[in-house]
């Protein structure tokens, strides 16, 4: 039987490289899109990495950008893929106020791009196409756990840009009959996951200071409250919502919500360290209460955290809980990790990866400002 061809854009993201470990196990053929950058950025995919030179491969990068029509219609034309992933995004929400207009054509236009090339080159009954949409398009809370139905109330260039592409998923869904489909995906980490997301930023600080590399960290609002699923639950929906018999939207989600500041309770935890939060907004600050693990003491009530206004976003989205009853039962979907097993895996991994800087510093190998 054919192999089944898959090409993922953003294959070099968390979710890409989570995403194309789960095809080719599943014996796709999988391509992805790479930007060109002056450093190597394959880091998350290198254990992927086939040489060129040898026969049978079944993973190929390409070059390519969102915004650039003439390169997204030629790789679909040579690629011809059974099935697209649309992951590349400037996915971070407060940097798309900074850069709004490049957000909008990458994230927005960029999945046009992908639609309508697959369109002009008749491939509109092969091709399934899945689009990376968000719970951000939820915005100001309307609606408390948000589905499928739930109104949309962008809250920042990075959602507005979503929310066409969203549309434009939908649209041509309908106008062309493609099957084409959006993904409501909550918030979802790793140990993959981007150093300024709020979890691995938390996670790696976390980390240094229990090993006393840091000590101490900043963040901005605490009160925010996310529903955190783990990216590796997320990408097997994302196949299963391309298996599925017809095209639809779909919202993923673990159903439960958590502070920012109850994440940095949970990620202390992970080393023995409790904390105590005294003051309320810019004011706020956390203190070490008690150190159980022999391995990670700290001196009882030093101050290891503030609140810094500069992560403050011109406008916030203070909650988010998905309803995923429609994924848990017309397919089946059921997440692996609950978020203490998320925050285990990550805090993991960090104490690891950590550990190697601790060895570096100490043989004075390495003289990062972070140790300073
Ligand atoms: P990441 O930020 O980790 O990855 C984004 C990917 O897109 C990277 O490979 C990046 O390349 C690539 N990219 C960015 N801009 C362009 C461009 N102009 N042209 C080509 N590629 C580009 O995101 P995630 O993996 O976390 O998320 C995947 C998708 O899912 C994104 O669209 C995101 O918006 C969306 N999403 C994510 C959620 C989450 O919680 N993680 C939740 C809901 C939706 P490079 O490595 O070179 O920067
Ligand atoms: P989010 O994720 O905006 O939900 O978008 P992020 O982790 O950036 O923020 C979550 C919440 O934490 C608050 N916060 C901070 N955030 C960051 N990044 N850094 C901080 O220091 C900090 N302090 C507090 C934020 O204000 C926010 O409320 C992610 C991205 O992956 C999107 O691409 C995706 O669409 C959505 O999740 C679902």
């Amino acid at each position: 039987m054919k192999k089944k061809v898959a090409l993922i854009t953003g294959v070099t993201g968390q979710d890409g490289a989570y995403l194309s470990e789960f095809l080719l196990k599943k014996g796709y053929e999988v391509h992805g899109m790479k930007r060109r950058s002056s450093l190597f950025n394959t880091d998350r995919i290198d254990h992927l990495y086939q040489d060129p030179h040898i026969e049978n491969r079944n993973f190929f990068l390409h070059y390519g950008d969102m915004t650039d029509s003439t390169n997204i219609t030629r790789l679909i034309k040579e690629i011809l893929p059974d099935e697209i992933y649309n992951l590349a995004a400037m996915s971070h929400v407060h940097v798309s106020f900074e850069t709004p207009e490049y957000t909008g054509n990458a994230d927005g236009l960029g999945t046009l791009r992908i639609l309508d090339a697959v369109r002009l080159l008749g491939l509109e009954k092969t091709t399934r196409i899945y689009q990376a949409s968000t719970s951000e398009l939820y915005g100001r809370v309307q609606e408390v756990p948000q589905s499928e139905t739930t109104p949309f109330y962008p809250r920042s260039p990075y959602a507005v840009a979503k929310m066409y592409a969203f549309w434009i998923t939908v649209n041509y869904r309908e106008a062309y009959d493609m099957y084409t489909c959006n993904g409501i995906l909550f918030n979802h980490e790793s140990p993959l996951r981007g150093e300024t997301f709020v979890t691995r930023k938390i996670t790696r600080a976390v980390s240094r200071i229990a090993l006393g590399l840091q000590d101490k960290f900043y963040l901005g609002n605490l009160n925010a409250k996310r529903d955190w699923g783990h990216a590796k639950d997320y990408v097997r929906m994302m196949w299963m919502i391309l298996q599925a018999d017809k095209a639809e939207d779909w919202v993923i989600a673990t159903g439960k919500t958590t502070t920012v500041r109850d994440f940095v309770r949970m990620s202390f935890g992970e080393v023995g360290i409790e904390l105590e939060f005294k003051g309320e907004g810019v004011n706020e600050v956390a203190y070490v209460k008690t150190c159980s693990d022999p391995k990670y003491q700290l001196e009882i009530g030093k101050e290891i955290l503030s609140v810094d206004p500069i992560y403050f976003r011109p406008t916030e989205v203070d909650l988010l809980v998905g309803d995923p009853s429609k994924a848990n039962n017309k397919l089946g979907w059921k997440p692996k990790y609950d978020l203490p097993a998320l925050v285990k895996d990550m805090m993991k991994s960090d104490l690891k990866l950590m550990s190697k800087d601790q060895y570096l510093k100490e043989g004075g190998y390495v003289t990062l400002n972070y140790f300073e």
